[in-house]
C-alpha cells in the first residue's frame, strides 16, 4: 500500500483485493484525513439540511447525482476511490449515488442484517462506508458477515421506522462468522451488495454520521431500475 503526501491511502494491495474476494468486504484505513472527513461532515450535514431531511426517522438520506453539495461530490468521484475500485471491480467505473447515515441521540437504533443487492436488484454493487465520526460498537460501528456475498440470502419485507425494508432473521447468521469495525473518521469499508451487514445500536448519545457511495462495473448490462442518471468514472459504460 502507498500512502499520498496527505497520509491517505491510494491504492490497496494484492492481498487485499484477494481478502475482498474472499470475505465480500475490505476496510481501508485513512482513505482521507480526519480533516476531510469532518469537512465532508460539515458539508453533507448543510445538504441533508437543506432537503429537510435532517429530522427524518430512518436517519437515511439518499441522493441522487444531481442532488449532491458541490464537496461531497468531489469526494466520491475522488481518485484514490477510483483507483481502488479500478482494482476491485475493474477499469469501468460508474458513480451512482451516495447517502447520509446518521446516527444520534435521537436515531439511535441499529440497522438490522441485510444484503443491499435486495434494494435494487440487476448486476452487483459496490458500495464504500466512509466514516465522518469515529465510529465504535457503542455509538454504531458496522458489522459484517465475511464470505456471505458467495450465495444470495433470503430477505424478508417489515415495515417500520427504520426504513430498512428488507432484514434477515439474526437467526439465520447462526453459525456465520461476525466481524464488528470500529473506525475512525476518514476510515472506509468497502463492500459487496450481497454481503450481509448490519451496525450496532447507538447508545452512546454521540454522532454517527457516514457517508456511504454506491458504484457499478460499468461493463455489466445492469437492469435495475432504480438509477436514472449516474457519472462514469472510468472506462465506458455500456447502461448510460
Ligand atoms: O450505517 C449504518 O448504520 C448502516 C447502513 C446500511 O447498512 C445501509 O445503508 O445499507
Amino acid at each position: 500500500m502507498s500512502d499520498s503526501a496527505q497520509g491517505t491511502t491510494d491504492a490497496v494491495t494484492e492481498s487485499q483485493v484477494a481478502q475482498y474476494e474472499r470475505d465480500g468486504f475490505i476496510v481501508v484505513p485513512n482513505l482521507f484525513s480526519e480533516q476531510e472527513a469532518a469537512q465532508w461532515k460539515e458539508a453533507l450535514k448543510a445538504r441533508v439540511a437543506e432537503l429537510n431531511k435532517l429530522e427524518e426517522p430512518s436517519g437515511v438520506c439518499v441522493m441522487m447525482p444531481e442532488m449532491m453539495d458541490p464537496y461531497t461530490s468531489a469526494k466520491v468521484q475522488d481518485a484514490k476511490i477510483v483507483g481502488i475500485l479500478e482494482q476491485l471491480i475493474g477499469p469501468n467505473v460508474e458513480f451512482l449515488s451516495v447517502k447520509a447515515v446518521f446516527k444520534n441521540a435521537k436515531t439511535s437504533f441499529n440497522s438490522p442484517w441485510h444484503h443491499d443487492w435486495a434494494y435494487w436488484l440487476g448486476s452487483n454493487k459496490i458500495s464504500i462506508w466512509i466514516a465522518l465520526d469515529d465510529a465504535d460498537p457503542d455509538n454504531g460501528c458496522m458489522r459484517m458477515a465475511p464470505g456471505s456475498h458467495k450465495q444470495v440470502a433470503d430477505m424478508q419485507k417489515v415495515e417500520d421506522r427504520t426504513g430498512f425494508g428488507n432484514r434477515i432473521s439474526e437467526d439465520a447468521l447462526q453459525g456465520q462468522t461476525i466481524e464488528t469495525l470500529p473506525v475512525r473518521r476518514g476510515d472506509a469499508i468497502f463492500f459487496h451488495d450481497l454481503t450481509l451487514h448490519a451496525s450496532c445500536p447507538n447508545t452512546s448519545g454521540r454522532d454517527r454520521w457516514c457517508a456511504i457511495a454506491t458504484y457499478r462495473d460499468a461493463s455489466q448490462k445492469d437492469s435495475s431500475t432504480v438509477w436514472r442518471s449516474s457519472i462514469v468514472l472510468s472506462g465506458e459504460s455500456v447502461n448510460s
